[in-house]
């Protein structure tokens, strides 16, 4: 029985900007055994530190403890990722230090897709996935991908710094159900758009739907660019795709019904959380 570790409430990473003996005083993760706890927060440092050789070796003891990979990922990952992330923003952190961080987390991906894949429920549909022309962003796009393959879709991911022509030659091929741009820059995130109208010229619009995520993204963007759905990450991804092609199949790309649908079920995840969190 894999361990139950509340990854979905907020924390105060306040800690990951001083040491690893910080970090173990803090609360995060109180709810796991104390030596997994205590294995998250030298996983946390050893992505913020980008010591990718040693990555390998933490996610297997974890795993060994019987943590879910997914757990791992939404988990400690998620939280050095993200202080990475600020310390490149406030120039800490310099390009090889991200790149250092991005092997680990790959690092990580590697052992943990085959368990996550592995779960594969009753086939679904397929999704067309890529980061989108000029975007070389791809953690966040592979863990859509792979939550997605477990939750019984054929993903098709077709990698990084994809062309329209390359996500029209997919859509052909492949006759997906959902089509999904990544976009981790505000350079790039236009190219969603210029990708989207290439499908609707060439009179695809109506056989599938759109999704759009990555960073910069938002519901707000979604609606400008007349995309179907906006997933701020991977469980809401596979939740927002499973609605897409059950209750919502009839509805097309566009629709403000459909529209509002999408908006209802992150109010409804919103709550559900603020419940959990209260209680
Ligand atoms: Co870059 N980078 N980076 N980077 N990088 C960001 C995005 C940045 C926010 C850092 C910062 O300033 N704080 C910043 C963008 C600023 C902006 O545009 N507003 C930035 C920059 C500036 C750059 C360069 C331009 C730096 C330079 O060269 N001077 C350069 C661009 C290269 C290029 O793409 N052309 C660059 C390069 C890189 C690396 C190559 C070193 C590396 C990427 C390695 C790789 O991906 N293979 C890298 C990294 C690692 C980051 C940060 C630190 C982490 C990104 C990440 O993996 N997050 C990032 C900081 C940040 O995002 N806060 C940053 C973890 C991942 C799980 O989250 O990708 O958001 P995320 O995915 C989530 C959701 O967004 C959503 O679900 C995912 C899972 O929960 N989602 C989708 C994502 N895609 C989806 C698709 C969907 C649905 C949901 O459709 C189905």
């Amino acid at each position: 029985m894999p361990l139950v570790i509340d990854t979905e409430q907020e924390f105060d990473l306040e800690d990951l900007k001083d040491d690893i003996g910080t970090t173990r005083q803090t609360d995060r993760w109180s709810d796991a055994p104390l030596e997994i706890k205590d294995l998250f927060h030298v996983l946390e440092w050893n992505i913020i530190d980008g010591e990718h050789t040693e990555t390998v070796e933490f996610i297997n003891a974890a795993l060994e403890q019987d943590v879910h990979a997914r757990t791992l990922i939404a988990g400690p990952m998620a939280t050095g990722i993200d202080e990475v992330g600020r310390r490149f923003k406030m120039d800490e952190y310099f390009l090889p230090e991200v790149m250092m961080s991005a092997k680990c987390m790959q690092a990580a991906l590697v052992v943990l897709k085959p368990l996550i894949v592995a779960e594969k429920a009753e086939e679904i549909g397929t999704v067309v996935v890529g980061t989108v022309q000029g975007d070389l962003h791809d953690i966040g796009k592979k863990i859509v991908g792979m939550m997605l393959e477990a939750a019984g879709f054929t993903v098709i991911d077709l990698g990084v710094t994809v062309t329209p022509d390359q996500f029209m030659a997919a859509i052909e091929e492949h006759n997906p159900v959902i089509v999904g741009f990544s976009a981790l820059l505000t350079t790039t995130m236009n190219m969603q758009w210029e990708t989207l109208k290439r499908i609707t010229a060439e009179g695809k619009r109506e056989d599938l739907k759109v999704f759009v995520g990555g960073a910069p993204i938002s519901q707000n963007w979604c609606d400008k660019i007349g995309a179907d759905a906006y997933a701020m990450d991977a469980l809401v991804a596979v939740e927002k795709a499973k609605a897409c092609v059950t209750n919502l199949a009839n509805m097309k790309g566009g629709d403000p019904e459909l529209h509002e649908a999408m908006i209802a079920m992150d109010v409804e995840r919103e709550q559900a959380k603020l419940e959990a969190d209260t209680a």
